[in-house]
């Protein structure tokens, strides 16, 4: 996969706000925030989108759920938080490396725009 500007934060090649890192992941703050709260979890794996992920995948894309909720609570809104996930550009994804947005500190509308 060609390199991105979150492969980048995660060689630490350029800044970002981190609030959560370990083996397997890294969280960090969006810099376009859409709520109060808006952090995004990368697989340090380099995977384009959701359905670039292999069976293989699976445990890790578990993690990344488990530790969006780790995160959530660690800021606050453990039991009141969105996750999304934009697959393909169509979706809205501009940044071709999977993550998911945690958003918090706001309502939500449904169905979302
Ligand atoms: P998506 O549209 O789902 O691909 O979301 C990409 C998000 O990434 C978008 O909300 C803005 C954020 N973003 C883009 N470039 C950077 C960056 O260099 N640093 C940080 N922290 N966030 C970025």
């Amino acid at each position: 996969m060609s390199e991105t500007l979150f492969s980048k934060i995660i060689n630490r090649e350029i800044p970002a706000d981190i609030v959560y890192e370990d083996e397997q992941c890294l969280a960090f703050r969006d810099v376009n925030p859409q709520a109060p709260v808006h952090i995004l979890v990368i697989p340090k794996k380099s995977i384009a989108m959701l359905t670039d992920a292999m069976e293989t995948d699976e445990a890790l894309l578990g993690h990344l759920l488990t530790t969006a909720s780790k995160v959530a609570k660690q800021e606050g809104f453990g039991d009141a938080f969105r996750l999304v996930v934009n697959n393909g550009a169509d979706s809205g994804q501009t940044v071709f490396h999977l993550h998911v947005h945690i958003l918090a500190g706001r309502s939500f509308s449904w169905p979302p725009g």
